[in-house]
């Protein structure tokens, strides 16, 4: 039985990936921070064969510990610092999670391997966040990063480290550089389910407006399920390396809205939406698209569900979540 280890197991993909590999057999282990982290429970009942290990991607000894007691063949570093507004709020919080945390995990997982540095193979969460004020289109493994955060600059070092780490020392590491992938477990502070979840809330007269930033960047969305497989897949390849996972399409918020509010028969949407400056960001990632042929061509990957699918999938789900009283 393959045994896996993931940070970030309380985050949208982590239970997805959790589940993917439970169903393929794994052991999973997964490493959950905090004294009482409230998403224990979720993971516990949704998961209850996965094996959760006390852990913070600050603390060395506690990775060290987990991969001792997990003795994986598979490590996937989901953990991070994940918002990009939020991350110009606590930068330094963010840079030492979501970019010195990926060197704690690699360095552990060195010094775990020992004589045999390739012995557990390991996958860093990278990001199109990478790419920011982009410099070509679409963009691939090979385009020039320019990232427009202090998300981004994190992710930048945590995909270069992991490339080093490889280099330097052997490993079998490999870094997915995924573009926006979204689901109903999708943080509320992300935009499509603020979207989703007020869309539902209005469809069903229990909220007014969605009051929202910048409407027009635009986004490369694709479902958080079909890209965790991507990442197990780069794991099962005898060479690591490094793919963008991306489905090619690209659609702005305002298209999002709009894509929403129509799929609950709501045409005139402009009148429940309102910008406010708050949601602005200091610096915008105007436009990501992906090509993720090298992901089609060599990992065999190519996304299942669509833009307007994604849609009616997340608003679906909080209307029932709404209807069930959630
Ligand atoms: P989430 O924000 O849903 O999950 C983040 C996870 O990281 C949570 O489990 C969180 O735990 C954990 N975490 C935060 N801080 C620490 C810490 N100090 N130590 C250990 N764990 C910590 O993110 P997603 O699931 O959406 O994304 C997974 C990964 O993929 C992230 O690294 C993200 O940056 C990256 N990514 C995501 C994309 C997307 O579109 N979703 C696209 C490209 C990359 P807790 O529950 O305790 O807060
Ligand atoms: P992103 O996702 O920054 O792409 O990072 P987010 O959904 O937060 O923003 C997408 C775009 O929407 C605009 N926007 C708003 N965003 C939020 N959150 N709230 C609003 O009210 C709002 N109004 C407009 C933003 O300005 C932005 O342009 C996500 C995260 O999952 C990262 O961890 C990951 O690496 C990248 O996707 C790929």
């Amino acid at each position: 039985m393959p045994r896996a280890l993931i940070t970030g197991i309380t985050g949208q993909d982590g239970l997805y990936l959790a589940e993917l590999l439970v169903a393929k057999g794994y052991d999973v282990h997964g490493v959950i921070r905090g004294q009482n982290n409230p998403k224990r429970g979720l993971v516990e009942d949704l998961l209850p064969d996965v094996t959760l290990h006390a852990g913070d991607l600050t603390d060395m000894s506690s990775l060290i510990r987990a991969l001792r007691d997990s003795d994986p063949d598979e490590v996937y570093n989901l953990g991070a610092v994940s918002f990009v507004a939020y991350s110009w709020e606590n930068a330094a919080l963010t840079a030492d999670v979501t970019a010195k945390g990926v060197l704690t995990v690699l360095e552990s997982l060195r010094l775990h391997c020992g004589e045999d540095p390739s012995r557990v193979r390991f996958y860093q969460a990278s990001s199109s966040e990478m790419f920011g004020k982009v410099q070509e289109t679409p963009q691939h493994e090979r385009t020039l990063l320019w990232p427009r955060s202090p998300y981004g600059v994190s992710k930048v070092f945590g995909h270069h480290m992991t490339v080093n780490y490889r280099e330097s020392y052997g490993m079998h590491a490999s870094s997915g550089i995924l573009f926006n992938h979204e689901s109903p477990r999708r943080g509320p502070e992300f935009v499509t389910r603020k979207i989703s979840q007020a869309v539902a809330a209005i469809s069903l007269d229990r909220a007014d407006a969605l009051v929202l930033g910048n409407l027009d960047p635009q986004r490369d969305w694709g479902f958080a399920g079909d890209y965790v497989e991507a990442m197990w897949l780069m794991l099962q390849q005898d060479e690591p390396d490094d793919y963008v996972i991306a489905t090619g399409e690209t659609h702005s918020i305002r298209e999002f809205v709009a894509t929403a509010f129509a799929h609950v028969g709501i045409d005139d949407w402009q009148r429940y939406v309102r910008q406010d400056p708050r949601f602005m960001r200091p610096a915008e990632v105007d436009r990501l698209v992906g090509d993720a042929s090298k992901a089609r061509d060599k990992l065999g990957w190519k996304p299942r569900v669509g833009f307007e699918e994604l849609v009616a999938m997340m608003v679906d789900a909080d209307i029932a979540a709404l209807e069930a009283g959630w």
